[in-house]
């Protein structure tokens, strides 16, 4: 069982080549640019910011069948899951800055690597679930759900960079939120397997509370365990997050994001947290970056407690 009064660790995660657009990098340093460390002087427990992970350049990094950037990817997520694991096994509630959304293959990992009970949420626009036969771009943030079920397991080919990767989770323990834009391949993995997800559409039927409910009951109501909560920032609409490298029209609104990250909060179980795909260089202005940025800061800042009653619940 976790201590709801852990220290805080960031970890800065400088990564783009998961997708082709340049700039998603930069992420790290434009949440932090936001106030996320100030925002989080009231915290009850030391916040640790750990710095920038830096991840090994590779010379010749050839397309494996259709898939780009393969060992760059791999060698970068093996990085980061030995920083998360090791994070986690120090007794920090991490937080991983991006970066693009294929380093949640090392967040995730390394994550249970320290908490083989894991159960993720992931919050995206998109479902990240393409193998790399079913992927129409061959980029690798649209893959990493694939990586890590032990379902898919024979559909994941040997990549190079991946032979430490084995899967580590299954359908079971996987909630979506806020799914709009799922590719004709993901959609039968997610019907096949069963996996448990909310779509726009299903937000819009049944509102964010019952979804938040019915989440929370599917992956906890057996037993209480930790929370991986994987938040692409393409989750929200456009209007709120437009720096971002893969928009879709008809996101979360910001109180539906912020009612996700309070309920997950106050379940006290939250354990790993990433905040992925800021890209400040695709605003179409500065004041669009710092929006999307500073929204990054109040996701965050929510998962780990600040209320909109005004206390913190952390300090409860
Ligand atoms: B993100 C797409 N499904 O596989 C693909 O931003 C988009 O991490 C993936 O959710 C978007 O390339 C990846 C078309
Ligand atoms: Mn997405
Ligand atoms: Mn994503
Ligand atoms: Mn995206």
């Amino acid at each position: 069982q976790q201590n709801r009064a852990q220290s805080v660790a960031i970890l800065g995660a400088p990564f783009s080549k998961g997708q082709k657009r340049g700039g998603v990098e930069h992420g790290p340093k434009a949440i932090r640019d936001a106030g996320l460390v100030e925002r989080l002087a009231n915290h009850k427990n030391p916040v640790h910011d750990l710095g920038d992970l830096s991840f090994p350049y590779l010379e010749k990094d050839d397309s494996f069948i259709n898939v780009t950037s393969p060992r760059t990817v791999g060698r970068a997520n093996q990085v980061v899951s030995e920083a998360v694991s090791k994070a986690v096994e120090a007794g920090h509630t991490t937080i991983l800055l991006g970066g693009d959304h294929s380093l949640a293959i090392g967040s995730v990992k390394g994550h249970a690597q320290q908490r083989p009970d894991l159960c993720l949420i992931w919050v995206d626009a998109h479902a990240d679930i393409n193998t790399p036969e079913t992927s129409p771009s061959g980029n690798l943030h649209g893959q990493p759900v694939a990586f890590m079920l032990t379902e898919l397991k024979d559909k994941i080919p040997d990549i190079p960079g991946f032979s430490w990767m084995k899967p580590f989770l299954t359908a079971k323990d996987v909630v979506y939120i806020g799914l709009r834009d799922v590719d004709p391949g993901e959609h039968v993995i997610l019907k096949d397997l069963g996996i448990q997800s909310f779509s726009m559409r299903d937000i819009d039927k049944l509102g964010i509370q019952k979804v938040m409910e019915v989440t929370l009951d599917h992956l906890l109501a057996r037993k209480k365990r930790p929370i991986h909560l994987s938040f692409d920032i393409d989750a929200f609409d456009p209007s709120l997050a437009p720096a971002t490298g893969t928009p879709v029209n008809g996101g979360l609104t910001y109180r539906e994001g912020i009612y996700i990250t309070e309920e997950i909060h106050n379940t006290g179980l939250l354990s790993v947290m990433d905040l992925v795909e800021v890209n400040p260089m695709l605003g179409a202005n500065p004041e669009a970056v710092e929006a999307t940025a500073s929204l990054a800061v109040d996701v965050i800042t929510s998962s780990l407690g600040q209320t909109r009653e005004g206390a913190l619940a952390i300090l409860q």
